[in-house]
């Protein structure tokens, strides 16, 4: 079987994530293009309409945008929309918004939330991206104040609550929609459970991730998902 298609990504990206879990899941073979964040805006395909990762390359040469938009493409072309598809519309799409909306947010906070979370993350986050010599060092230091400063603290701060409880509610939230089955798709995954496990699953390289790992339901369904990838 040929590749299905380039992903264009950054490897700390939450949303890349949530389409490389979807790639596994589905057993695809696929190119990984990972972009070099200080070049993205000019090299990426979608360019200049749109500037951010992921961005998705089909065989056809076809340009596809924004993570969500990106899996329901995948899963209709390859999986014929099986993991889209669902008994009740309504809820899946209330919860796949709850999921993009709260989940995305989350990850901030938790990543950059205290100064030494932010300079652990930026550190790492500069050895896992292609920056070039100068910039990696440049990144790996700068980045991690206004990281800490501007963006995380004031969304802590907005929330009120902290990371750790803002994740393990979010996941007592998202795992008691699923009705006592196993998944929010039922007894397997679907897209909701792949896009909500690519947020989740961002976390794993950093040593933050123990903060999550304590949410014993949660790491039940997400082992359970993890457990069935391709990897
Ligand atoms: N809604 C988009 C969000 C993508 C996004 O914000 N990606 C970030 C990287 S994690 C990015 O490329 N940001 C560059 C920018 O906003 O200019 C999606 O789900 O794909």
């Amino acid at each position: 079987m040929g590749s299905a298609g380039e992903l264009h990504m950054l490897y700390t990206c939450p949303f890349c994530w949530k389409v490389r879990g979807l790639l596994e899941h589905l057993d695809l073979e696929y190119e990984k293009v990972q972009v070099n964040p200080m070049k993205a805006k000019k090299t990426l395909p979608s360019a200049p309409e749109w500037k951010k990762v992921p961005v998705w390359v089909d065989s056809e040469k076809n340009v596809h945008v924004d993570s969500t938009p990106i899996m329901k493409e995948i899963d209709a072309v390859h999986n014929e929309g099986k993991l889209w598809a669902s008994k009740n519309e309504e809820r899946r799409d209330e919860w796949m918004e709850w999921v993009d909306l709260h989940m995305s947010k989350a990850t901030i906070p938790i990543l950059y939330g205290s100064l030494f979370s932010a300079l652990k993350t930026t550190t790492r986050v500069s050895k896992l991206e292609k920056f070039g010599f100068i910039s990696k060092r440049l990144y790996a230091w700068a980045g991690f104040p206004i990281m800490w400063g501007i963006i995380a603290r004031s969304r802590v701060k907005k929330d009120g609550r902290s990371p750790k409880q803002l994740w393990h509610d979010l996941l007592s939230q998202f795992t008691a929609s699923f009705n006592g089955e196993q998944f929010f798709g039922g007894d397997s995954p679907d897209l909701v459970d792949l896009a909500a496990f690519g947020y989740v699953r961002s976390i794993s390289p950093y040593p933050q991730f123990s903060q999550i790992t304590d949410h014993e339901v949660g790491m039940k369904w997400y082992n359970a998902i993890e457990s069935s990838l391709k990897v």
